[in-house]
């Protein structure tokens, strides 16, 4: 029922959020790094890396599973955006990927509450406009065109600037 899921807009420290799943802008190695990656290995502790260790990497646009551990967030869905070097390098489509990558797990786990970064757009320098309009159609169509049990879908924000780019793109995307 993809009308009885709320898409909300909130500028939070994603760490903080008690859903059953946040998704990390992780890099291949799914070793932590900086950025939300750094904040999200800070915040679930040391088991996380450990856990981590055992999944093999990820390639771009795909998407893994751990706990949460030490999180209030349930699960933890790590996924590795691509680097921006221009975008005719099929950047939109691998950042579609992590989008899409991250919603099939959250449907086949049966998740009812989810949470995205803004993924590329901080070290891997992804304009953060294209990059939200792609996020919000993304998790639109997904929602729109599958079977699942989501009622709220977060895009936690990390800046004022950010969420309110996040809130103009979603006007505009929802009334077309
Ligand atoms: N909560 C929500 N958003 C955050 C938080 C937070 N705690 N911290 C940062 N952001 P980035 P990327 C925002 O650089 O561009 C890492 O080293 C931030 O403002 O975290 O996908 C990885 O290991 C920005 O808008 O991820 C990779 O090597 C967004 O999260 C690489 O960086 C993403 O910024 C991934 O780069």
């Amino acid at each position: 029922m993809a009308n009885a899921t709320k898409l909300r807009i909130k500028q939070v420290d994603i760490t903080t959020l008690d859903v059953d799943a946040i998704v990390n802008a992780a890099n291949q190695t799914l070793l932590g790094g900086r950025g939300v990656d750094g904040a999200i290995h800070e915040a679930a502790g040391d088991e996380l890396l450990a856990y981590c260790k055992l999944l093999g990497g990820c390639k771009t646009g795909e998407a893994k599973l751990s706990p949460g551990f030490n999180l209030k967030a349930r699960h933890v869905i790590h996924t590795v955006g691509p680097v921006w070097e221009g975008g005719q390098l099929g950047e939109a489509i691998l950042l579609a990927n992590c989008y899409r990558n991250a919603m099939a797990i959250a449907q086949k786990e049966r998740f009812v509450s989810l949470a995205f970064p803004a993924i590329s757009t901080g070290a891997f320098g992804y304009p953060m406009e294209a990059a939200t309009r792609i996020a919000i159609s993304t998790v639109r169509e997904f929602l729109e065109q599958n079977e699942h049990d989501l009622r709220e879908v977060v895009f936690a924000c990390f800046s004022p600037k950010a969420m309110l780019t996040y809130e103009r793109i979603h006007d505009d995307v929802y009334s077309h």
